[in-house]
């Protein structure tokens, strides 16, 4: 099972057509929030299953704030992350993981990529696909996949 996580696109999800040549076919995309409104064009470009929450800049959407599901047999718990701080770092939205007992945290709002592969929980931010805010500022996304043995393999990706 293949699936891409983008976040923070404010309406310029224009650079998912750049990701879409590169990477599908997938089986799911992930949206960490902050879509201002383009989650119907985002979906309808993506053709697969679309898994969006609200960021901290979608003041009007109907979209949840937070989700839980599961995917190739892990459970992931997806986030804008504003809610947990983190900008300051990562504990509190690792503990809230933790308690939901998620094998995935996924949230954005920080416009930097992070993974940290633990051994009980994954916490990961697939950065900007619109306004990154890392050195260098290359938009960037993430792809996971979950080979048959249920092991799961993260890439960070840039688009130059
Ligand atoms: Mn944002």
């Amino acid at each position: 099972m293949k699936v891409v996580i983008i976040s923070d696109t404010h309406g310029h999800a224009r650079n998912l057509k750049a990701v879409i040549d590169r990477v599908w076919p997938v089986d799911a995309l992930i949206h960490c929030g902050d879509v201002e409104g383009e989650e119907d064009y985002i979906e309808q470009l993506a053709g697969c299953p679309l898994y969006v929450v609200a960021g901290n800049n979608d003041y009007f959407s109907g979209l949840a704030r937070e989700l839980e599901f599961v995917l190739g047999g892990k459970k992931i718990f997806l986030c804008h992350g504003h809610s947990y701080g983190v900008s300051m770092g990562m504990e509190r939205i690792r503990e809230e993981g933790q308690s939901r007992r998620a094998d995935i945290v996924m949230y954005g709002h920080t416009h930097r990529p992070y993974l940290e592969v633990g051994k009980g929980i994954t916490v990961l931010n697939p950065g900007s696909l619109a306004y990154p805010r890392q050195f260098p500022r290359d938009p960037s996304y993430m792809v996971m996949e979950i080979d048959s043995d249920g092991e799961t393999h993260f890439t960070t990706c840039y688009l130059k």
